[in-house]
């Protein structure tokens, strides 16, 4: 087990199409293991495997109530099969997007199917955050971050204020293998 290092926005990988998974063998179970262990350590409720760098429809999530046990799920090429035209609005965040949250919105009802490690297909109706939190995952399959979903203005002002973050890190780590050059 392995916890993996988050990509953040912007880069240029988030944005690419990840390929669907056709092995249902030993190494997918293991990355779906280390990121359970890198979601369960960043405190989100979801990640699709282009987050962490590996380019395949796999997404992980739990959306178990503080109260409850933990429930890990393993979704292997989820996809929607069906929006209702009912929309719902809810405040997004994204462990590739650090410390911002905006209202998104979406269907509130979709029809899901998705694949378990052993390859098995199962279909299933989601709503509320678990609708909300389907069509995100999703969307990082296809290299779509819940940024792209605001107007320009609200996605731009956040996008800058990673770069400027992203240029003052790399500034502070340079001086630090570097010092008194
Ligand atoms: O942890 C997460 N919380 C969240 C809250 C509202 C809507 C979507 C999400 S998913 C996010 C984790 C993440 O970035 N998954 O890709
Ligand atoms: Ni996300």
């Amino acid at each position: 087990m392995a916890i993996l290092p988050i990509l953040t926005a912007p880069h240029p990988r988030l944005t690419k199409m990840s390929r669907p998974v056709e092995r249902f063998d030993r190494a997918l179970a293991e990355l779906a293991e280390n990121m359970l262990e890198t979601m369960y350590a960043a405190n989100g409720i979801g990640l699709a495997a282009p987050q962490v760098d590996v380019h395949q429809r796999v997404v992980v999530m739990d959306l178990h109530q503080e109260d409850e046990p933990p429930a890990p799920q393993i979704l292997v090429n989820p996809e929607v099969l069906q929006a209702g035209a009912e929309t719902a609005t809810m405040s997004e965040g994204c462990l590739s997007v650090p410390e911002a949250y905006e209202e998104v919105e979406r269907p509130a009802r979709v029809t899901v199917r998705y694949q378990d490690l052993a390859g098995v297909t199962h279909t299933r109706e989601c709503t509320g955050l678990e609708a909300v939190c389907w069509q995100h995952e999703i969307d990082h399959l296809d290299g779509v971050l819940f940024v792209d979903h605001l107007n320009r203005l609200k996605r731009d002002r956040i996008i800058q204020r990673l770069v400027k973050e992203k240029r003052l890190a790399r500034r502070a780590r340079d001086r630090a293998v570097r010092p008194a050059a």
